[in-house]
């Protein structure tokens, strides 16, 4: 088993109840979540569409790299997501931040995800479901997040 920290995004459609579709499809994928944050609503990046509500979880999974990738594809696009542009507005994101300890850098997956120190709507959430220090950086998400603020993140409530 490994253990991973994920991810979630949505904003489009209802946006809690995608956050929860998903948590609930990545059991039935075979990722067994351990912890789950609080939702965060957070200032959209690029600020030209809808706010997000994000997320984070901890999970165990037998599934490798590549196959958890595929299987939060499958689980993206059941929920509605259709290919568009980087960056734009999306029912769901799902994105493996770290995957045990690995480091990966191929075409199709960077592991740990690119861009997370700098990003209060990823490390708001982690903080919440990982306090030790994070893998590869050694350092808590809590510590990274003082350094670059909140950025306009706020916690709403469960998921
Ligand atoms: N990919 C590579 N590494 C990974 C990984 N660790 N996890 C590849 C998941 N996918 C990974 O992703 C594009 C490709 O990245 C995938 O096909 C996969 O092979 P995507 O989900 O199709 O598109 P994307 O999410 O638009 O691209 P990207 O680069 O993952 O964007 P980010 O960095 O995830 O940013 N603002 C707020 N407030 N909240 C958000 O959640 N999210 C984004 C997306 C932008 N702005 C946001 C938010
Ligand atoms: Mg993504």
């Amino acid at each position: 088993m490994s253990t991973v920290l994920l991810a979630l995004g949505s904003n489009l459609g209802d946006r809690r109840a995608n956050l929860r579709a998903a948590l609930a499809a990545l059991e039935e994928a075979g990722v067994t979540v351990t912890r789950t944050s609080f939702a965060w609503e957070t200032p959209p990046v690029p600020a030209d569409q809808p706010p997000f509500l994000n997320a984070a979880a901890a999970a165990e999974t037998s599934l490798v790299p590549p196959a958890l990738l595929a299987a939060l594809k499958r689980i993206e696009w059941a929920l509605g997501r259709r290919p568009a542009r980087r960056w734009g507005p999306r029912p769901i994101d799902l994105d493996i931040l770290f995957y045990d300890g690995l480091r990966l850098d191929t075409p199709d997956l960077t592991i740990p995800h690119p861009r997370i120190a700098e990003r209060a709507f990823v490390l708001a959430p982690l903080s919440e479901v990982w306090d030790a220090p994070l893998p590869v950086f050694g350092e808590p998400a809590l510590a990274l997040l003082a350094r670059v603020g909140l950025q306009g993140a706020r916690r709403v409530g469960p998921i």
